[in-house]
């Protein structure tokens, strides 16, 4: 909870994902979400204990769309008109095996469902049924070499001035039987707005964790001399690089 606040607090002069500032205001809003985390007995449990996982009667029927808008390059653009056909996912850097994953790659692989809350640090939360492939899969497909650290998520999309959204995780945060590559929302393939072809779930961290459109996963050693050096856009602009709920 005093963790919660302040990282809210250290907000406050942001203009963050949305309108954070006006959220942060609503003290009592932000409150009474955080309360309802602790009541749920979802708090607190890091990155090692599970995110509760909800039945399919929870699901919120709109999931709502947060964030920058989908990429609207003309490379997007073709992807998204042969239904993502092109699309390969490059996972590269400290890897064994460097490879470019299809869409048909990807979906061939052992696939989890899981129903988890998403939670936005603006103070809404909602409930989705996402399924796609264990990071840990993926990881164990492309081998991780030993000087590895951290898991980049590199993104299609960005913030309009052409800085590229990126995250990262550790590879203890990436190996968390919940973190997921998902490339299906409530049973349908994921549209464009929620990330579409390939985004990441990872339901014990704040939502800006979990990336949208990623194009390329990179290993790396350490993320001192990418972009901002914060190991993610928002982390870059002040928010926490862990953001365990
Ligand atoms: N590539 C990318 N990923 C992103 C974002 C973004 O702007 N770009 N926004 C983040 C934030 S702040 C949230 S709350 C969620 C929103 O996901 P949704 O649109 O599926 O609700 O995506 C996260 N991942
Ligand atoms: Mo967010």
């Amino acid at each position: 909870m005093k963790r919660r606040l302040f990282i809210a607090s250290g907000l406050s002069t942001l203009a963050g994902c949305g309108s954070v500032t006006a959220a942060m205001n609503q003290n009592a809003s932000v409150q009474r979400v955080l309360a309802s985390v602790e009541r749920l007995n979802h708090a607190l449990i890091g990155t090692r204990g599970l995110a509760r996982e909800y039945d399919d009667r929870d699901v919120d029927a709109n999931f709502r769309v947060n964030g920058f808008a989908a990429p609207s390059d003309a490379r997007y653009g073709e992807l998204l008109a042969e239904k993502f056909a092109g699309y390969r996912l490059v996972v590269d850097g400290a890897v064994e095996r460097p490879n470019a994953f299809s869409l048909a790659q990807l979906s061939t692989m052992p696939q989890r469902t899981q129903i988890t809350r998403h939670d936005c640090v603006e103070g809404w939360s909602a409930i989705g049924k996402w399924s796609g492939v264990a990071l840990s899969h993926l990881l164990d497909r492309v081998g991780v070499r030993p000087g590895a650290r951290y898991v980049l998520f590199r993104c299609m999309d960005n913030d309009g001035s052409g800085n590229l959204y990126y995250e990262s995780l550790d590879l203890h945060q990436a190996r968390h039987p919940q973190a997921l590559l998902a490339l299906r929302l409530n049973d349908a393939p994921l549209d464009p707005d929620h990330g579409a072809p390939l985004r990441l779930k990872v339901p014990t961290q704040l939502g800006y964790k979990s990336a949208k459109w990623i194009g390329r996963i990179e290993l790396v050693g350490s993320f001192a001399n990418i972009y901002g050096g914060r190991g993610g856009y928002w982390e870059d602009q002040g928010y926490e690089w862990y953001a365990g709920i």
